[in-house]
């Protein structure tokens, strides 16, 4: 099922869309945000000189630090009293980055997210376990209000407590699980720890994951783990929060409600915006937000766009799941790291589990790079030889796929720290 016509529109129509609500959009940032004002003069251009949905590419990029610069308020496009909620995402150094919405900014949050539920073959008769963290985090809200718009019964459980979480999704008998990747992983060896039979305790059939990057091998092992089907969902606080994009039964990619963002892929060294399915940072443009519009939003994320159309019917571009971030690379010797890859190259190994960390720190003047990897349950940790010959290989992998020379450190299953939002993968100790 598709839950809005506006999903399948002709890209004709779609265009003629875009434009007129990219111009809407451009008229209101124009005459309200002092900041854009700016950055208009200093590009030489005003909302005259955009005029088609094409012209995106003559306005300014916003940058998540023009977000803290302007702390907390200040690139808000309406008065206080028009805003009904503040989120904000969590930075771990300085000021958070704070976003607004409107009445009418809601609505069009719970709309796309509805989308999302929608696409994973969620309706009204289903129960819906929220494990995603309330409160200032995008997460928990957004996937709540999108439930209930589409009639689902939602529980409204947010994260830890995983003992207690299952207990509820057995006896109220939750049909949906939506959670971060990792902690959907973290609740089911805690099952099986405490003795459920996951396949005969829970009806689940389909979980919505996402908020942090996964590889596939993670993205399987959940699906097979749980007896479910993975339906991954993308978004960001500064453009709306979870549901910018998601993905139907018949792609892995996910559709970009295009209608109301719309994409682009740039050069991040050049700026440069790139053609279909050439791999860069996605750029984004709020089309219809009124609170807190934003132009061409860098989001850091690597990824690419798909136009080609998809059997379920939707004519929304596809974007590839994020392949890591621009800004998450770790340079260890010279060599670039991205911990999408060395997930993927770990989920090909047998006898560990996807819970890792990633620790870079210094030796000297030389960086030096450290992978805690858990073993499966039944890899015995006395057995010397077993492990030597298993770190090696994980050190193989590694040093053959992705040229980096690690020194490996296989721990016991459920020891590395569990984190209730996003997993913590990398510690980097030289910047400390
Ligand atoms: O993480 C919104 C969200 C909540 C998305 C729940 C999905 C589910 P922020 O905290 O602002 O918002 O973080 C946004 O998280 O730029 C990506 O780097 C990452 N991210 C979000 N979804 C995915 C995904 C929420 N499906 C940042 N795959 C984004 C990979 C993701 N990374």
């Amino acid at each position: 099922m598709i839950w809005n016509t506006d999903e399948t529109l002709s890209r004709v129509e779609l265009s003629k869309l875009q434009t007129l609500r990219l111009k809407e959009t451009v008229a209101r940032i124009y005459a309200n945000v002092p900041f854009y004002q700016q950055k208009f003069k200093e590009l030489g251009i005003t909302p005259e000189d955009i005029n088609s949905i094409d012209d995106v590419s003559k306005l300014p990029f916003t940058k998540k630090q023009d977000l803290r610069d302007n702390y907390p308020f200040g690139l808000f496009a309406v008065k206080q009293d028009a805003v009904v909620r503040i989120h904000s995402s969590s930075g771990t150094t300085g000021k958070p980055t704070v976003v607004g919405y409107t009445k009418a900014d809601l609505d069009m949050w719970n709309e796309v997210v509805a989308r999302v539920y929608t696409m994973a073959g969620v309706t009204s008769s289903d129960t819906a376990h929220n494990a995603y963290g309330y409160g200032l985090f995008t997460g928990g809200l957004g996937l709540h209000y999108g439930a209930e718009t589409v009639g689902a019964t939602v529980v409204p459980s947010s994260g830890g407590f995983t003992s207690r979480q299952l207990m509820l999704m057995k006896d109220f008998g939750a049909t949906v699980l939506t959670s971060t990747p990792s902690f959907a992983l973290h609740m089911a060896e805690t099952a099986l720890a405490e003795g459920y039979d996951i396949q005969k305790d829970f009806q689940l059939k389909c979980g919505i994951f996402g908020a942090e990057p996964t590889s596939l091998g993670l993205k399987e092992e959940v699906a097979r783990v749980w007896g479910i089907h993975y339906c991954e969902i993308y978004g960001l606080s500064e453009i709306i929060g979870p549901g910018v994009s998601s993905n139907c039964y018949e792609s892995k990619d996910l559709h970009v409600f295009e209608d109301h963002f719309y994409p682009e892929i740039i050069d991040p060294k050049t700026l440069e915006v790139l053609p279909y399915g050439e791999k860069g940072e996605l750029v984004i443009t709020s089309l219809t937000k009124q609170a807190f519009p934003i132009l061409r939003y860098r989001t850091g994320d690597i990824t690419s766009l798909d136009r080609t159309p998809c059997k379920c019917g939707r004519t929304h571009v596809r974007m590839k799941s994020v392949m890591g971030r621009v800004d998450d690379m770790l340079i260890v010797n010279g060599v670039n790291v991205f911990p999408s890859q060395v997930e993927h190259v770990l989920s090909n190994i047998e006898g560990i589990t996807l819970n890792y960390q990633i620790i870079a720190d210094k030796k000297g003047y030389l960086d030096k790079l450290e992978i805690m990897v858990e073993v499966t349950e039944d890899m015995p940790l006395d057995s010397i030889g077993a492990l030597e010959g298993l770190k090696k290989k994980i050190q193989h992998e590694l040093l053959n796929n992705l040229y980096i020379n690690a020194d490996i450190k296989l721990v016991e299953p459920r020891s590395i720290e569990r984190s209730v939002g996003k997993a913590v993968r990398v510690i980097d100790k030289r910047s400390l």
